[in-house]
C-alpha cells in the first residue's frame, strides 16, 4: 500500500473511532463501533452503533448516504470487522456485499467466535478489497472491555485505590478518609458510569458503608458487587438498600430477592469463580474499589487489567499497606489542587 493511502486511511479511521465513542454507555456488552463512508476523498455517510440490540454502525452509515448508487465506488471505514452472523440484526458483511461497496477498511478483527475472521472472508470472497489493521492499537484500546470479555471470558478488571506518599491506604483502624480529595471523588464517580459493575470487599462494605452509586456525575449506576464469604454483613448497609441491584458473592447459599442476589460460589479459586459468574451475567467490566486485601486477591491471582492509583502527599507512618502491582506505568499526572496525583498502570 502507498504511504499516502495509509495516511488517508488513518485520518478516516480516526473519525470512525470518534463516532464509535458516541455509543459509550449504551451498547455494552456490544463493542463501540463507528463507520464512515468515503467517495472520491469525501465523507458521504457516517454512522455508529447507538444502542445494544439496535442497528450496527455500518447499517447506520449506509442509511445516511443519500445517493446509494455512489456506494459501489466508495470505501467503507469501520473499526470492527463487519459481522457475518445473524444476531439481533442481520449480517453487516452481507449488507455491504449487496450494496457492492468497493473497499472496506478495518481497524480490528472481531474476537467474537461467531465472527472471528468470517466477516473479512465473506467480503473478500465477494471480490471486495479489504484492508485491516488501520489504527489497530487505538481500536483495541477503545474496545478493551469487549476484547477482554471475548478473549479471556471474564470482565475487564480495573483496580482503584488511593495511597499516601509512604504507601498506606488506611490507618490501622481502617479509616481511609483524607487520602483522596473531591476532585478524585468526582473522577471516580465518572469512572463508575463507564463500567458495568463496581466491587468491594466485606471490610470496606462494613467500615465505609458505601452506596456505590453515581452522585457526582451524570450517567447510569453500575451493578453493585460485594464479597461477603460467610454472609456476616449487616442487612442495614446501603449496599442492601435494594435501590439498585447488588450481587453478594458467598460460599454458603444462593437466594434471589428483588434487587439483591446472594450468589454461592466455590471457595476454591474464589476470585476466578466470581469473574466467571460475572461473565455468565454478561458483565463486561468491573471496577474494584477496595479494600486492600480484596485488591491484593485480584493481583495475586493475576486477574486484573488496569490499576488506577491516586497518591497523596501526606504520610501515615503506619497503617494498612497499599497493594503492590507488577503493572506498567502508562500515565501520570497531577489533579487539580495539586495535592494529589494520579497514575495508571496496565497489566
Ligand atoms: C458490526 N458492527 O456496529 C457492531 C458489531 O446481537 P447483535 O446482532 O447486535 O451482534 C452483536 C455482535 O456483533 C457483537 O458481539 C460483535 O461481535 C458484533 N458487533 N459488528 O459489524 C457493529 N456492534
Ligand atoms: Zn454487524
Amino acid at each position: 500500500m502507498l504511504k499516502h493511502d495509509h495516511h488517508i486511511d488513518e485520518v478516516f479511521m480516526q473519525r470512525t473511532l470518534e463516532l464509535a465513542q458516541l455509543g459509550r454507555g449504551h451498547v455494552s456488552p456490544n463493542p463501540l463501533v463507528g463507520s464512515v463512508i468515503v467517495y472520491e476523498g469525501k465523507i458521504i455517510g457516517e454512522g455508529w452503533h447507538k444502542k445494544y440490540g439496535e442497528a450496527h454502525a455500518e447499517v447506520n452509515a449506509v442509511r445516511s448516504v443519500d445517493n446509494k448508487n455512489l456506494l459501489q465506488h466508495s470505501t467503507v471505514y469501520v473499526n470492527l470487522e463487519p459481522c457475518s452472523h445473524t444476531g439481533k440484526t442481520p449480517p453487516c458483511a452481507d449488507m455491504l456485499i449487496e450494496h457492492k461497496v468497493k473497499k472496506v477498511v478495518i481497524a480490528n478483527l472481531d474476537s467474537n467466535p461467531l465472527v472471528a475472521g468470517n466477516g473479512v472472508k465473506k467480503l473478500r470472497t465477494a471480490g471486495i478489497d479489504v484492508v485491516t489493521g488501520i489504527l489497530e492499537k487505538q481500536g483495541r484500546d477503545l474496545n478493551k472491555r469487549f476484547f477482554t470479555f471475548m478473549e479471556k471470558n471474564r470482565p475487564y478488571t480495573i483496580l482503584k485505590w488511593a495511597e499516601t506518599a509512604d504507601g498506606f491506604v488506611a490507618h490501622e483502624n481502617f479509616d481511609s478518609k483524607w487520602i483522596s480529595n473531591e476532585h478524585a471523588r468526582q473522577l471516580v464517580h465518572k469512572w463508575r458510569t463507564e463500567e458495568d459493575a463496581i466491587l468491594v470487599g466485606a471490610r470496606t462494605a462494613a467500615y465505609d458503608n458505601p452506596q456505590l452509586n453515581v452522585r457526582d456525575w451524570s450517567g447510569r449506576n453500575p451493578v453493585r458487587i460485594v464479597i461477603d464469604r460467610y454472609l456476616k454483613l449487616s442487612s442495614k448497609l446501603h449496599l442492601f438498600d435494594k435501590k439498585q441491584h447488588t450481587l453478594c458473592y458467598n460460599v454458603l447459599k444462593h437466594e434471589e430477592h428483588e434487587n439483591l442476589s446472594l450468589v454461592r460460589i466455590d471457595e476454591d479459586k474464589f476470585i476466578y469463580n466470581l469473574l466467571q459468574d460475572l461473565y455468565r451475567r454478561k458483565i463486561q467490566s468491573v471496577i474494584i474499589e477496595g479494600g486492600a486485601s480484596t485488591l491484593a486477591m485480584f493481583i495475586d491471582n493475576n486477574l486484573w487489567d488496569e490499576a488506577r492509583i491516586f497518591t497523596a502527599p501526606q504520610k501515615f507512618g503506619k497503617g494498612i499497606q497499599a497493594p503492590h502491582h507488577p503493572g506498567i506505568l502508562t500515565e501520570q499526572h497531577m489533579l487539580a489542587g495539586d495535592s494529589l496525583s494520579f497514575y495508571r498502570a496496565m497489566h
